[in-house]
């Protein structure tokens, strides 16, 4: 009797430890590549969602990441996310972040991250670009529906430069971080939300139609389906993605506890 109150105990011990560790990471977070892992064919995705992007072309591990380890893309070559196969609740419509530590070999327009939807909408861009600044769109579903199309910045090679694109349908405002600074915003043109599937593909290094390739080091990608603020945006540049999510599940758990207290 005692042993099976033991086990009994346990159990739920176990149970209730899964239930934290599946708030542990944010449920906003669609795409987290920290470039850690590589396998002969894919990189492993650390959102939890499962989403290893297929390597096409030339793209390989280097120890001179900004955390750890990073990617080294050579031009034309690209991570292959199987867009058309994403869950659409992960699909990023009332808001978007894209954040990542990029370091290119030259000043040209390279792509960080691409989708596009099965209509034939390109519904973000965040880039680096050939003539000296960054870029960061989205767009609702075609046609005519740009919600915004910020440039800001200056655009260096060879140096770590920490990427930002936030937006938030709500709030109707897009923002652009570079290193942590605000370069650019734009109130949202349009009250649609950002086109809601990826049905022509989506990828980490080059656009859908094989055009503005990204050839150097990237670091820490991750992709929200929110507008992160700009306290956020800073948070995950200085501390890092893991130690920012932790900070975060804190706060969800002293939530979470709190919401337990009152309801007594
Ligand atoms: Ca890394």
């Amino acid at each position: 009797m005692k042993h099976s109150i033991v086990i009994l105990v346990c159990l739920l011990l176990t149970s209730q430890m899964g239930s934290f560790a599946a708030d542990v990471i944010d449920p906003d977070l669609v795409l987290y590549f920290d470039f850690e892992e590589f396998t002969a064919t894919n990189v492993i995705e650390k959102s939890g969602n499962g989403y290893d992007g297929r390597i096409n072309g030339n793209v390989k591990q280097s120890n001179d990441g900004k955390f750890g380890n990073a990617a080294k893309f050579a031009a034309g070559s690209f991570l292959d996310l199987d867009g058309p196969n994403v869950d659409p609740d992960h699909i990023p419509t009332e808001g978007m972040s894209v954040v990542a530590w990029i370091n290119v070999e030259s000043v040209a327009d390279m792509a960080i991250f691409n989708a596009r939807a099965g209509d034939g909408t390109w519904l973000v861009h965040p880039e680096a670009r050939g003539d000296g600044n960054y870029r960061w769109l989205n767009r609702g579903h075609n046609p005519g529906k740009t919600l915004f199309d910020i440039r800001g910045g200056a655009n260096k090679a060879n140096e770590w430069i920490h990427y930002a694109g936030t937006f938030s349908r709500e709030a109707a405002m897009a923002y652009l971080y570079i290193n942590g600074n605000k370069v650019g915003e734009e109130k949202a043109r349009l009250p649609d939300p950002i086109a809601g599937d990826w049905g022509q593909g989506a990828r980490v290094g080059y656009n859908i139609d094989n055009n503005r390739p990204f050839t150097g080091l990237m670091d820490e990608l991750n992709v929200w389906k929110r507008g992160l603020t700009e306290e956020e945006v800073n948070s995950i540049m200085n501390e890092g993605i893991i130690e920012f999510l932790a900070v975060d599940a804190r706060g969800k758990l002293t939530t979470t506890w709190g919401k337990l207290k009152t309801s007594k």
